[in-house]
């Protein structure tokens, strides 16, 4: 079976943007980051980004009925129409249902969910580390432990819902950059 369309799920830290690229090289299919999205938007001062900022600067999700029809959107458009790994989306049970539901009336669905699994104290310390090198305003400890626990209780109920439809392969995402990495290659064989 080819595998075209792919969710990345992990808690803040996880590894999700450094692995990302690797896998759509692996897949030649296209990643989008609507973290990265929003990033984009805060840096060019536009609409999207003055609203999206005022919600990851301390942490919390930016609204579904804003990031919703953003990841739509996109997602009709190519690079994406013909494959693509979303990273960070859906974050809510709320974002998940919707994106079934955009998928399908295009007649199409989700391959696979990787979900990268990686303990706690390890991911406050790479994203401290991050910190101190390019000083993201989401990236203060504070603000770390709080989307964890956003991450605990909004996004963490999507492993069973995608893990009862067979969809989730779960990866050890401890280690090195490469070593999580031959993982990921073995998880979309
Ligand atoms: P994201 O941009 O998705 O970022 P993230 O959760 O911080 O991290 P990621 O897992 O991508 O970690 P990375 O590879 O960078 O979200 C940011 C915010 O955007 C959210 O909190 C939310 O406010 C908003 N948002 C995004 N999507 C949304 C949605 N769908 N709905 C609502 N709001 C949304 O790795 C982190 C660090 O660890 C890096 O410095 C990296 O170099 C390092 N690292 C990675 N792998 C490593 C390894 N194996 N060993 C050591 N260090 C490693």
């Amino acid at each position: 079976m080819s595998i075209r369309r792919l969710l990345l799920i992990g808690p803040p830290g996880a590894g999700k943007g450094t692995q990302a690229g690797r896998i759509c090289d692996a897949l030649g299919i296209a990643t989008m980051s609507t973290g990265q999205v929003f990033r984009d938007n805060i840096a060019r001062e536009t609409e999207l980004g003055t609203l999206a900022q005022q919600f990851m600067s301390k942490g919390e999700f930016v609204p579904d009925e804003v990031t919703n029809p953003m990841v739509a959107s996109a997602l009709r458009e190519e690079p994406f129409a013909s494959g693509f790994l979303l990273d960070g989306y859906p974050r809510t049970q709320a974002q998940a249902e919707y994106l079934d539901t955009v998928l399908a009336e295009d007649g199409k669905s989700l391959d696979r969910v990787l979900e990268l699994q990686v303990n706690e104290d390890d991911l406050v310390s790479r994203l401290l580390h991050r910190a101190s090198i390019e000083g993201r305003e989401d990236d203060t400890e504070p603000v770390i432990r709080h989307r964890m626990e956003v991450y605990r209780s909004q996004t963490l109920p999507l492993i069973d819902f995608y893990s009862q439809r067979g969809l989730l392969v779960p990866v050890d995402g401890n280690g090195s950059v490469d070593e999580v990495w031959q993982r990921l290659e073995d998880a979309i064989k």
